[in-house]
């Protein structure tokens, strides 16, 4: 279901356009006088600061969850480690907060630190990936995105960029590098890109390796593919930053890419740097994934401050970008 798109129009508009670019600070800590003040305390759970997708995701928490909004945040970064993550939630509970944030790491291992967050009967909303739990219950709901939505839109883009070229029947060499292992957005655009794939038997999936959603291992994964592989004909890339590294390894061992270039290159998350390289042709493709989750997951606690019924997932809505719809207008409205 996609949830109130004027709001995050507006969000957008308003909000990140003042360039409120802060840092994940370390945990502050709920007083008293919040309570004073009936604000709302909220405990966030961000997984770390990978990549420029995240960084947009963690201000769009810091910018829903403000004291004018009624709210005080606690917020922990987590530097990509699960046990960090499940230290923070046990200190939230400790601290009593009212509700919970957490965007996992990793989809699995959560069931006991849910299940004490649940007997404190403070709610749980996730955000962005998903966990992998038996008992549905151990969480209120999930404001993210359909990763497996999202891989199958890059194999049908590719589908369709065959035949327009006119292509459709050729052999083509595939690697595919993968975001975090064990990360619902890594799995869920993996099963999805491979769903397509496995429809055609002229695709050839050389290889895919896990480079960690960062500029610096898609550069380092993609000089050892090139090296081991010389007749790459297209990268999917599971999100911009590691898109941005390969794109300069492959430049330096002199090959080309994008819509002239000799690698076609499928890109997720649609940053504004990556549109810009898409505008460009650099880029032949980017899945978008939309990071601004905060504003959605405060209509879902006002929601629940009114004792009303909430759904279990809202995904937000997204595009797919190819040199003939980044406009200038998609260029200037993008924040991120
Ligand atoms: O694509 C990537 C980030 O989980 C959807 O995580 C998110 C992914 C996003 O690091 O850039």
């Amino acid at each position: 279901m996609v949830l109130l798109p004027t709001i995050l129009i507006l969000t957008i508009m308003l909000g990140w356009g003042f360039g409120l670019f802060t840092k994940i600070e370390e945990e502050s800590y709920a007083s008293e006088t919040n309570e004073e003040e009936n604000l709302i305390v909220v405990g966030v759970s961000q997984l770390g600061s990978e990549s420029g997708w995240r960084t947009a995701n963690t201000e769009s928490v810091q910018m829903a969850f403000t004291k004018q909004n009624g709210y005080f945040m606690i917020l922990s970064n987590a530097r990509q480690k699960q046990e960090n993550q499940i230290k923070a939630i046990r200190n939230f509970i400790s601290q009593r907060v009212d509700y919970i944030v957490l965007a996992p790491v990793v989809e699995s291992g959560w069931e006991t630190v849910l299940q004490e967050a649940k007997e404190a009967e403070i709610p749980v909303i996730l955000m962005d990936r998903s966990v992998d739990v038996a008992d549905q219950s151990l969480y209120t709901a999930l404001v993210g995105t359909d990763s497996v939505e999202e891989g199958r839109k890059a194999g049908r883009w590719l589908e369709e960029y065959m035949i327009k070229k006119r292509m459709s029947d050729r052999d083509i060499n595939i690697v595919v590098l993968k975001g975090t292992e064990g990360a619902s957005a890594q799995i869920g655009r993996t099963a999805g890109f491979s769903i397509i794939a496995g429809k055609h038997n002229n695709w050839h999936i050389l290889e895919q390796r896990y480079a960690d959603f960062t500029i610096y291992k898609g550069k380092e994964v993609m000089k050892d593919l090139l090296k081991k592989y010389k007749d790459i004909d297209v990268v999917v890339s599971q999100n911009d930053d590691m898109t941005f590294g390969a794109i300069e390894a492959i430049r330096e061992s002199g090959r080309t890419v994008g819509v002239n270039g000799d690698i076609t290159i499928i890109s997720f998350d649609a940053v504004h740097n990556a549109l810009e390289m898409v505008a460009d042709g650099v880029i032949n493709v980017d899945i978008e994934c939309n990071p601004n989750q905060g504003e959605y997951i405060s209509d879902i606690i006002r929601l629940l401050e009114n004792g009303q019924e909430v759904e279990k997932r809202y995904y937000v809505e997204e595009d797919v970008f190819t040199m003939e719809n980044v406009t200038q207008e998609v260029l200037n409205g993008r924040t991120y």
